[in-house]
C-alpha cells in the first residue's frame, strides 16, 4: 500500500497575525491581544502575543498585568480579541486549503489537517513543494503566515508542525520517523498532558524512546486499553486516523449594534427577533434542519463573547431559535458586569430531515 502524506497547517500568532493585518504599522510593535474579564481595565488573560512581545517573555494565558510589566517602556499594542474577525480569515484560508487537499480535516480556528497523498502521488519530495506553493497562494490572497508539519500521518505531522515556528516546514518522511521520535520528550505526544507525564516520569520515562521500550502489558496495566495501546504504537509513530472531512463549517447569522449598551433582556431581545425574521428567511430556502443556537454578544469594552447550544434534536421552527438565544444571552447576563454594545444570533449543524418511516423504524429499534 501507498503510504500517506499528511500536512498539519498552524497559523503563526494567529489572533495578534490578524491584528497586524489590518494594521500593518502594529508589525513591529509588541502586540498583545488579551481577553478582557471586564473587572478592571487590566484583569484578564493573554490569548497570544506577536513574536515582538514574546522576545519580552510575554506568553499566552498569563495574566494581563504581568505582560503590561514585562512591556513596559516599549511601544506595546494592547488590543480586545475579535472573534468574529478571526474566523473570518480563517475561514477564507480553510477555503483555499480544500482546493488543495484530498481531504481536509479543521481541528481549530488557526488549524487544519490536509490529506495531500494524491495530489503529490505519495512523494514527501513533491510534498516540499506543494506546501511552498500553498503557503505563497496563501500569503498572496489573505496575507497570513503559517507553519507546516508534512508526515506519514497526523500524529506525525502535528509534531512535525510544533518543532519549528513561526513560518516553518518540517518534512519527516517514514524512513525518518523513528530518529525524530525518539530523543522527544513524552509530552510531545497528543494525550500526555500534565498528569501523565508526570506519571510516565514515575515510572522512569522521560522520551519516547523510553516509552517505546516499555512492554505494552505493561502500558495497559498502568493506563487501561485503550490508553495503553495508543501510547505503544504513538511512540512507534504509528498512526491510522484518516484526515475526517468536516465539510464547511456552515451556519447562518447576523450581528448588528444595540441603540445603545445595555443590559435589559427585552431591549436585546427585540434586536434579536430582527435577526432571527432575517435568518429564518434564508434557513427556510435550504430546506433542512438546525441543531445548535449560538448567540454573540460584543461588551462595551469592545471584548466579544460567544454561546451555544445544541439541541436534543434537530428544529425546523423559529420558535426554537428565540428560546435557546433567550436562554443563552440570561444565561451570559449573569455571568458578566458589563453593558452589551453589539448582539448576534446564529443556526449552524444543519441536517437533512429524516424521512418519516425512518423515523419510525429507529422508533421501534429504541423502544
Ligand atoms: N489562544 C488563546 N488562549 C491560549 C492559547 C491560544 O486564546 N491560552 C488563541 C489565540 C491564538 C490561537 O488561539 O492566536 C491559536 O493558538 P496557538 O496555540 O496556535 O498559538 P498562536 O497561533 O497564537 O501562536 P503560534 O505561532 O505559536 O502557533
Ligand atoms: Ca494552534
Ligand atoms: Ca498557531
Amino acid at each position: 500500500m501507498q503510504n500517506r502524506v499528511v500536512m498539519l497547517a498552524d497559523f503563526d500568532y494567529f489572533f495578534a497575525q490578524c491584528e497586524e493585518l489590518r494594521n500593518p504599522v502594529l508589525k513591529d510593535k509588541p502586540v498583545v491581544v488579551g481577553v478582557y474579564s471586564g473587572r478592571t481595565e487590566i484583569s484578564g488573560a493573554v490569548s497570544t502575543s506577536n513574536y515582538v512581545a514574546r522576545k519580552h517573555g510575554v506568553k499566552s494565558g498569563m495574566p494581563l498585568f504581568l505582560a503590561i510589566r514585562k512591556l513596559e517602556g516599549t511601544e506595546a499594542v494592547f488590543l480586545p480579541v475579535d472573534h468574529e474577525y478571526y474566523e473570518q480569515i480563517s475561514d477564507r484560508i480553510m477555503q483555499i486549503f480544500r482546493s488543495y487537499a484530498g481531504s481536509m480535516e479543521q481541528v481549530s480556528v488557526d488549524e487544519a489537517y490536509l490529506d495531500v497523498t494524491e495530489h503529490v502521488q505519495g512523494s514527501f519530495e513533491r510534498a516540499q513543494d506543494y506546501a511552498k506553493e500553498i503557503k505563497t497562494e496563501v500569503r498572496k490572497q489573505v496575507g497570513i503566515s503559517f507553519t507546516i508539519g508534512v508526515g506519514p500521518n497526523k500524529l506525525i505531522a502535528k509534531i512535525a508542525c510544533d518543532s519549528q515556528k513561526p513560518d516553518g516546514l518540517t518534512i519527516i518522511t517514514p524512513d525518518e520517523v523513528g530518529c525524530f521520535l525518539s530523543p522527544l520528550p513524552v509530552d510531545r505526544l497528543l494525550g500526555v498532558g500534565k498528569k501523565i507525564s508526570a506519571k510516565m516520569d514515575s515510572m522512569g520515562i522521560k522520551t519516547i524512546d523510553d516509552l517505546a521500550k516499555v512492554d505494552i502489558q505493561r502500558l495497559i496495566a498502568v493506563f487501561g486499553k485503550s490508553l495503553g495501546l495508543y501510547f505503544h504504537n504513538a511512540a512507534r509513530g504509528i498512526d491510522d486516523e484518516p484526515v475526517q472531512e468536516t465539510g464547511e463549517a456552515e451556519s447562518i447569522g447576523r450581528m448588528g449594534t444595540l441603540k445603545e449598551d445595555t443590559r435589559d433582556i427585552s431591549v436585546i431581545m427585540a434586536k434579536i427577533l430582527e435577526q432571527i425574521e432575517d435568518i429564518y428567511e434564508e434557513f427556510t430556502a435550504k430546506n433542512m434542519s438546525y441543531r445548535l443556537v449560538g448567540i454573540s454578544a460584543v461588551m462595551t469594552d469592545l471584548s466579544g463573547k460567544s454561546r451555544s447550544k445544541t439541541l436534543d434534536k434537530p428544529a425546523k421552527d423559529k420558535e426554537t431559535i428565540h428560546k435557546g438565544a433567550q436562554e443563552l444571552f440570561e444565561k451570559y447576563l449573569a455571568e458578566t458586569e458589563l453593558p452589551i454594545r453589539r448582539v448576534g444570533v446564529r443556526i449552524g449543524s444543519f441536517v437533512k430531515e429524516e424521512p418519516r418511516q425512518k423515523q419510525l423504524t429507529s422508533f421501534f429499534q429504541t423502544s
